[in-house]
């Protein structure tokens, strides 16, 4: 006997649909959507002398053939679901290589760069171009670049590193290869394929490789910005962002990487974007207002600017430059053409 059919509800539907694996829209609460971008991620900021106390403590104890395949320690957001990031899209280390270490040869889908902070001597062997480093230089290590680091410098070296694996992960393009050999052969150094970038060779043909920009060119080109009055962006002070040479774009395609310089009691003006920028203080001392929280940093300090999070900047020191090394996301939200700011 035909069994009679009771009425149909929103409920069964839902139920039924389950079952096979379907979902109505009816079910999403769009409604609730905010018409502005939201994150979970947090404003907040971290202090050098917490980031180094556990750095030294992790020379002592983290041992780099045998437990690890780098002594990083990453800064956490206690807005990341999970709670493995620095953003939602970048990773933001800080690296520590003793005399006589090295960190092995390998190589990723994920971006990274490195911005020296304490020591010299140490190299960054990138796709054999050997980089040795100095402090403010930045080191890139391109997607799937064949990297290694090295310290027979007879100090200690720090440097940061920036990577964009949790946007990379959510991709689910993420992997990673160890390389042959512990360390790569030199095939070229980075002082030979300067000379496209240097201010004080010709420029020559933009080499093919470029993985390496120096301090001094980087404060030779602040100074320039600052002599001419026109270079100063309202909103982030003194901005030089490092273009790659070889495309002529970001730095990386996944990352922009900046300094910004702030003149004793320079205050920048707030505005908002959708953009995340994560910063780290290079030199000197002042105050950042983001989303309304007030946060004070002076060197090694770090702290992040979540997307449409209003903030301004301000050096409160009467007499020394204060100077930020920012990495972003930029470059990701405007391939998308997602990239709006408002003041
Ligand atoms: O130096 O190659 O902070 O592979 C995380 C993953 C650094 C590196 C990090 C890495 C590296
Ligand atoms: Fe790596």
């Amino acid at each position: 006997m035909k069994q009679e059919r009771i009425r149909d509800s929103i409920e069964q539907l839902n139920r039924d649909m389950s079952e096979k694996s379907l979902e109505g829209h009816w079910n999403l609460g769009l409604e609730d959507l905010p018409p502005y971008p939201v994150t979970s991620v947090q404003p907040c900021l971290w202090r050098w002398e917490d980031v180094h106390e556990s750095m030294i403590r992790a020379g002592e104890v983290v041992n780099l053939e045998q437990d690890a395949e780098r002594r990083t320690i990453r800064l956490l957001n206690p807005g990341i679901p999970g709670g493995h990031g620095t953003t939602h899209t970048i990773h933001f280390s800080f690296q520590y290589v003793k005399h006589g270490e090295y960190a092995r040869a390998h190589r990723h889908t994920a971006a990274a760069f490195r911005f020296v902070l304490q020591g010299r001597g140490a190299y960054t062997m990138v796709n054999g171009q050997q980089c040795v480093m100095e402090e403010g230089d930045l080191i890139l290590t391109p997607q799937l670049t064949w990297h290694d680091h090295v310290n027979d410098s007879g100090k200690p070296i720090i440097w940061l590193d920036g990577l964009d694996i949790p946007l990379t992960q959510a991709l689910h393009q993420l992997f990673f290869e160890p390389y042959h050999q512990e360390q790569q052969a030199l095939e070229t150094t980075s002082d030979e394929v300067a000379g496209f970038y240097s201010h004080a060779r010709p420029a020559l043909e933009p080499p093919k490789q470029f993985f390496h920009y120096k301090w001094a060119d980087t404060e030779r080109s602040l100074e320039r910005l600052r002599r001419n009055g026109s270079g100063r962006d309202p909103y982030d002070g003194y901005l030089l962002e490092f273009l790659n040479p070889v495309t002529g774009g970001p730095t990386m395609p996944t990352i922009q990487c900046a300094v910004q310089l702030l003149e004793p009691g320079q205050e920048t003006l707030a505005h908002r974007h959708t953009s995340t920028v994560i910063y780290h203080v290079y030199r000197g001392e002042g105050t950042s207002i983001i989303g309304g929280q007030v946060f004070q940093w002076r060197q090694g300090d770090s702290f992040v600017v979540p997307l449409w999070n209003q903030h301004a900047h301000a050096n409160t020191s009467p007499d020394t430059d204060a100077i930020l090394l920012s990495m972003s996301d930029a470059p990701v939200v405007k391939a998308l053409d997602l990239y709006r700011e408002a003041s």
